[in-house]
């Protein structure tokens, strides 16, 4: 696991704020009170997670500036540790090269005990899983594969709305990225022109009238190539790359959708689930359209948005209204 002020992470704070000047090892010594002989292990040990470290026995160290090569942004615990400035959501995160599911290591660490807030992040998934068995494509050095541990001191039917709130999250995140506003899909989706470009997965464990913890695990296409993308996934899907034309940052966009997260979060806890069902309506696009439902039963006709609890209002061709909580709409 890795708290934010492991010594790695403050040395890498330390030489970037040097901006490419050298910064001798005594003095880093000094700055985080550790020995010179520990300055240079982590150094060591930084090079090898792909940070272009220069050393000179008279001036000490300095960090190559982003953008001159070989400097390419790591994906990692270091990075993920500096950005991330929320209080609660993302204040221990356990990073990991590759992992069969994050949602799956979530569920196992908050059975331990995790704390509220505690996340995990891959940069690869295994296992990557989606609702009802499907699977979710998880390669490496792309996207983004995160779950997050919440405790909140709801009954397991309001479990619900923290899918919508994620999904404002989401969507509120890669409005920052995107040229295109997206939109979100019910009832655990968000598209950019009609392509999915994130998906969203929340388990829990609860007793009958109180949730023991939810698992959050959120999915996000960020530089995809979809050339690379299985033939069924490219007719569906999309990448926040393919919209943009260019990278999107995966550490920023991390540390975003934690901020995002966190803030609604706190909505929800202190007004509970209306703001978020408001929210989540402001990103919908699928009112007055027709809808088909594939559920138990297919349920097919006008799409009418959701009510206060979040479940999908369909007008049937008999004038009456149907109300689904589960299913996958077409
Ligand atoms: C979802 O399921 O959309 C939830 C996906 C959640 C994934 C995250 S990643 C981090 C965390 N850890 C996990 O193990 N899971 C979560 P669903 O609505 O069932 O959609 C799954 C369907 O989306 C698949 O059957 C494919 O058709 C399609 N799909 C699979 N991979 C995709 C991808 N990378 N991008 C877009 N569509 C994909």
């Amino acid at each position: 696991m890795m708290k934010r002020a492991q010594p790695e992470v403050e040395i890498i704070g330390f030489l970037r704020a040097k901006e490419g000047a050298y910064a001798s090892g005594q003095t880093i010594s000094r700055a985080l009170g550790i020995s010179r002989t520990a300055v240079w292990k982590h150094i060591v040990s930084l090079r090898k997670a792909g940070y272009p470290i220069e050393g000179s026995s008279r001036k000490g160290y300095m960090l190559l500036k982003p953008g001159s090569p070989p400097f390419n942004a790591p994906f990692n615990a270091i990075e993920l540790s500096s950005a991330v400035s929320t209080e609660t959501i993302g204040r221990d995160i356990h990073f990991f090269p590759s992992l069969d599911s994050t949602n799956a290591k979530a569920l196992a660490l908050a059975r331990d005990g995790a704390p509220e807030g505690t996340v995990v992040v891959a940069d690869s998934q295994e296992r990557g899983r989606g609702r009802l068995g499907r699977k979710w494509i998880s390669p490496a050095g792309t996207n983004l594969y995160t779950s997050v541990i919440l405790r909140p001191a709801i009954p397991p039917h309001m479990a619900q709305t923290l899918t919508l709130l994620s999904a404002v999250a989401v969507a509120e995140t890669i409005a920052l990225f995107s040229p295109v506003t997206p939109a979100v899909k019910w009832p655990n989706d968000i598209l950019v022109d009609s392509r999915k470009v994130a998906g969203i997965l929340t388990e829990m464990s609860s007793e009958t009238d109180r949730i023991n913890f939810v698992v959050i695990g959120i999915g996000v296409n960020v530089n995809w190539d979809m050339k690379n993308a299985p033939d069924e996934i490219r007719r569906t899907a999309t990448s926040l790359k393919e919209k943009k034309g260019a990278d999107v940052p995966r550490v920023e966009f991390v540390a975003a959708l934690y901020s995002s997260l966190e803030k609604w979060y706190k909505i929800f806890n202190k007004e509970g689930r209306l703001p978020i069902v408001k929210a989540w309506r402001g990103w919908f696009n699928g009112e007055g359209k027709p809808v088909k439902v594939k559920g138990s039963p297919d349920t097919k006709g006008l799409c009418l948005g959701i009510d206060d609890f979040g479940a999908l209002l369909v007008r049937l061709s008999s004038g009456n209204i149907a109300r689904v909580v589960a299913g996958d709409v077409e």
